[in-house]
């Protein structure tokens, strides 16, 4: 399952998706935050607001659901000739840049980037354009498209509402090559017998979203008289090539 770790202190900050197994231990994990960054000094590791202490249990144990943010709080070694290992597809990493051991260390997690994955929820929209026609109302059949570079997914409908609410999840992988590209969030009205009408879209630039962080707000629709959709989306970077490929295998088959 994915999750997300954000590291604190150790002159290191940012967040990372992780793919761990439930079968996972607290010093698996540990070992995982070890190989991303070679030297941190995990003091800690929290997850809402608990402490995972023990090392033994698993991560189900631990009840970490997923795609939870465990928060890292680090230090780090006193750097004193100690040779952090090179990891075995270093022919993928960037140059390291020149400096003294320490800048280096925090330079790591800037150097090291798969692309990112963003985890979008899809959560309502307010106030659409009536469509259809009842006896004595009117109203629309919503759902949405979500769009980003070749991958695309589809929301649910939810029949005669202005104002629907979804509350559904979407994930993408954002390649470093793609970091130009759009979200693009289009809402439609669902009719039988007849075309499906619009009901505006919104671009949404995946630049605009800061690494590690999560962006929750109501967007206004484009190329309508009125609606907003309220969309939660989070970026965090990807930070090994295993996870990278699981997401670029999972791309291919939804495909279109
Ligand atoms: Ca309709």
């Amino acid at each position: 399952m994915l999750i997300f770790i954000k590291i604190f202190g150790g002159g290191l900050s940012g967040t990372h998706a992780l793919e761990l197994a439930n079968t996972d231990t607290i010093l698996d994990l540990k070992k995982k935050i070890v190989a991303l960054h070679p030297g941190i000094l995990i003091k800690r590791l929290l997850v809402g607001g608990r402490q995972l202490s023990n090392e033994s249990a698993t991560i189900e144990e631990s009840q970490v659901q997923k795609e939870s943010t465990i928060q890292c709080f680090a230090g780090k070694d006193d750097g004193s000739g100690v040779q952090a290992p090179v990891p075995a597809d270093s022919d993928e990493l960037p140059p390291v840049q020149d400096g003294p051991p320490g800048l280096l260390r925090q330079n790591t997690l800037q150097a090291v980037s798969y692309g990112d994955i963003f985890v979008v929820r899809l959560i309502e929209a307010r106030n659409l354009v009536p469509m259809d026609e009842y006896d004595d109302f009117q109203s629309s059949d919503p759902y949405a498209i979500l769009a980003l570079g070749s991958q695309q997914a589809r929301s649910a409908v939810i029949e005669k509402s202005l104002d629907p609410r979804w509350d559904e999840l979407f994930g993408f992988y954002v390649s470093p090559e793609e970091s130009d590209s759009n979200l693009s969030v289009i809402c439609w009205d669902q009719d039988f017998g007849k075309a499906d009408d619009p009901e505006g879209f919104v671009d949404i630039k995946v630049s605009s979203i800061p690494r590690g962080e999560t962006v929750d707000r109501y967007y206004k629709l484009q190329d309508v008289a009125h609606g907003e959709v309220h969309l939660s989306i989070k970026r965090a970077a990807l930070s090994s090539p295993q996870l990278r490929d699981v997401l670029l295998k999972v791309r291919c088959s939804l495909g279109h």
